[in-house]
């Protein structure tokens, strides 16, 4: 007979996993033993469980499958933490293995004593302990149903002495659903959505990351109605390619015409996406389509709401749209978009290649310029979740991931580790910021151990940006956010990594052509001005205090990339001439 460490690795092989991500350890060791002798998956070691939770998070993300991590009783357990918010946050299936101390001693305050019951409940759909081996296989596997079937975290909290035992049930086979079906709307509603979009005179669609797979249709669905098309960060990846509609982003990261174009259309439909910033959105005037019912309405108040998925609601609603013939609301939000681009690209270009300390915008539009076009991103929480925004153009197969939802720093290089086991022959790219680095700096060593072959760009301003500038903006002095520039390129290349550091912006695209096209791991350490995006030239004073107080839209306007060139290619095939 086998045992319950046994029977628990059999049920992750049936649903297709094929690694675990943690650090070994007591508890843990009867499961750890198992992988060792199982064949068809393996146990990958982090430094820290935190980076083995954003590993399988970001390995979840990137495939839509089950990913799995570990970790071993008391502190073992408290590392996961992070990873695992980030991953139910952004609602993929990650199953944790979070073993705890034998049975006999829970509740003694026994060493590395917690209640990893109570202390994943609010990162997780699912969190059950299994005390008796009696509930195995049967608890792994609707732990397992609930990552995948409510999209984010279950947890099994397995004693050591339990996962030791002898099964009692035999495992038998399992077929976990892992395709979702469609969330088809109802008739009714699809009548009545077809109805409001007809009788409006003006509509924007404002799309969110729900957009995955619906590309066509909301082109479709745009060119009937002549619809500015804007969206949110984790939406861009899906709908800013290909899209003549397009009118940027909207957010305290956002670009373009976006939040005029939400804000002046006689309506607004949200497609997939719960954007929590509602400071941005008009609170009036609004339809939402959404698969979960949970977050329609969340944000504003709404006129009408739709149960669907986006492709099948759009899709069931499109035959009973009219074509609009007026496209002149379209035309203006293009030209308008066009010309905040072209307001805002002068200032973060001009004489870029001869700035000193280089400008992280040049060197993320070079980034973009030399990445493959099937090229994986990973981005740090920080000022390079706005170089991705603004710089990583989309094109339907790059992916661009980060913690997103949680906002946790230090997440880059992790989530580059499960992207690189998820897809071992694409370029994986982990834009990290030094504060995000070297929060968990012993990843590198995890990415020379395993050789994965990662491009680490290292934005590296000696300072926590981000806050830098928060503060700034808020009229506070900044402090505690800069410590000094560190040899990340010598970090790395201690830890077995070939990297190296540059800071004379007319080397940087020779250096970061190496870089890509280095065949192994390799970190370039870009010496970044700390003061980019400080305060454009353009905002004025009372802008700068209203990010802090009113979130107004306009503060972070920075370079954009190629974004213009490609709203000045809109606004070129627009059908007719440019009204006055
Ligand atoms: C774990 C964690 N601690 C603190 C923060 C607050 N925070 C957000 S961004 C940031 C600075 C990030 O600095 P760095 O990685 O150097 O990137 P930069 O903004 O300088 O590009 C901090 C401290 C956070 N989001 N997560």
């Amino acid at each position: 007979m086998s045992t319950v460490a046994e029977q628990l690795v059999e049920v992750l092989i049936q649903a297709g996993v094929a690694r675990v991500y943690g650090v070994v350890g007591d508890s843990l060791n009867p499961f750890v033993d198992a992988i060792r002798r199982a064949e068809g998956i393996e146990w990958i070691h982090t430094r820290n469980e935190e980076a083995g939770a954003f590993a399988a998070a970001s390995e979840a993300h990137l495939t839509g499958q089950l990913a799995v991590c570990a970790g071993s009783c008391g502190p073992g357990n408290t590392h996961l933490i992070q990873g695992l918010y980030d991953a139910h946050r952004s609602g993929v299936p990650v199953l944790a293995i979070a073993s705890h101390i034998t049975s006999e001693q829970i509740g003694t305050s026994f060493f590395q004593e917690t209640h990893p019951e109570r202390l994943f409940v609010e990162c997780s759909h699912y969190c059950e302990l299994v005390s008796q081996t009696s509930q195995m296989p049967r608890l792994a596997r609707i732990a397992i149903q609930h990552a995948l079937g409510r999209g984010g975290v279950s947890v099994l909290v397995m004693p050591g002495d339990v996962l030791h035992r002898t099964a009692e049930h035999p495992t038998g086979p399992s077929a976990p659903v892992i395709v979702r079906g469609a969330v088809v709307p109802a008739d009714p509603q699809v009548r009545e959505l077809a109805e409001r979009l007809n009788a409006a005179r003006t509509v924007t669609l404002f799309c969110g990351a729900g957009v995955q797979g619906a590309h066509d249709a909301v082109m479709a669905l745009a060119g009937k109605l002549h619809s500015p098309v804007g969206h949110s960060l984790r939406g861009k990846e899906w709908i800013q390619y290909d899209n003549p509609y397009d009118v940027g982003m909207s957010g305290l990261l956002g670009y373009g015409a976006c939040y005029d174009a939400t804000h002046q259309a006689d309506l607004l439909l949200l497609l997939g996406t719960d954007f929590p910033y509602d400071a941005f959105l008009p609170q009036r005037r609004t339809v939402q389509v959404d698969h979960d019912l949970t977050r329609l309405g969340r944000r504003t108040p709404l006129d009408f709401a739709v149960h669907g998925d986006v492709a099948a609601t759009l899709r069931a609603v499109l035959p009973l749209v009219a074509q609009k013939t007026d496209r002149t609301f379209l035309d203006d939000m293009l030209h308008q978009h066009t010309g905040a681009l072209e307001q805002v690209v002068n200032a973060y270009t001009r004489d870029i290649e001869q700035h000193v300390p280089i400008h992280p915008e040049y060197a993320a539009s070079i980034l973009d310029e030399l990445a493959a076009d099937d090229a994986v991103f990973t981005v740090d929480t920080g000022m390079c979740n706005v170089w991705a925004a603004r710089y990583v153009t989309p094109n339907g197969r790059r992916r661009v991931i980060g913690s997103f939802l949680h906002g946790s720093m230090a997440n880059a290089l992790p989530h580059a580790i499960g992207a690189a086991y998820a897809y071992p022959d694409r370029q994986i790219i982990s834009m990290s910021g030094d504060g995000g680095l070297t929060m968990l700096l012993g990843e590198l060593l995890t990415v020379a151990e395993h050789q994965l072959p990662i491009k680490i760009v290292a934005f590296n301003n000696g300072s926590l940006g981000m806050i830098r500038l928060e503060m700034m903006v808020s009229g506070y002095p900044s402090f505690q956010t800069d410590h000094g520039v560190s040899d990340l390129a010598g970090l790395a290349r201690a830890a077995g990594i070939p990297g190296a550091a540059v800071d004379d912006p007319a080397d940087l695209a020779e250096a970061m052509y190496t870089a890509v096209h280095s065949p192994g791991p390799y970190l370039l350490d870009v010496r970044t001005d700390p003061n980019a995006l400080s305060v454009p030239p353009h905002i004025t004073a009372a802008q700068v205090r209203g990010f802090a107080l009113a979130a107004t839209r306009t503060v972070l306007d920075g370079g954009v990339g190629q974004m213009l060139q490609l709203a000045q290619a809109n606004v070129r095939n627009l059908p007719r001439p440019h009204r006055a």
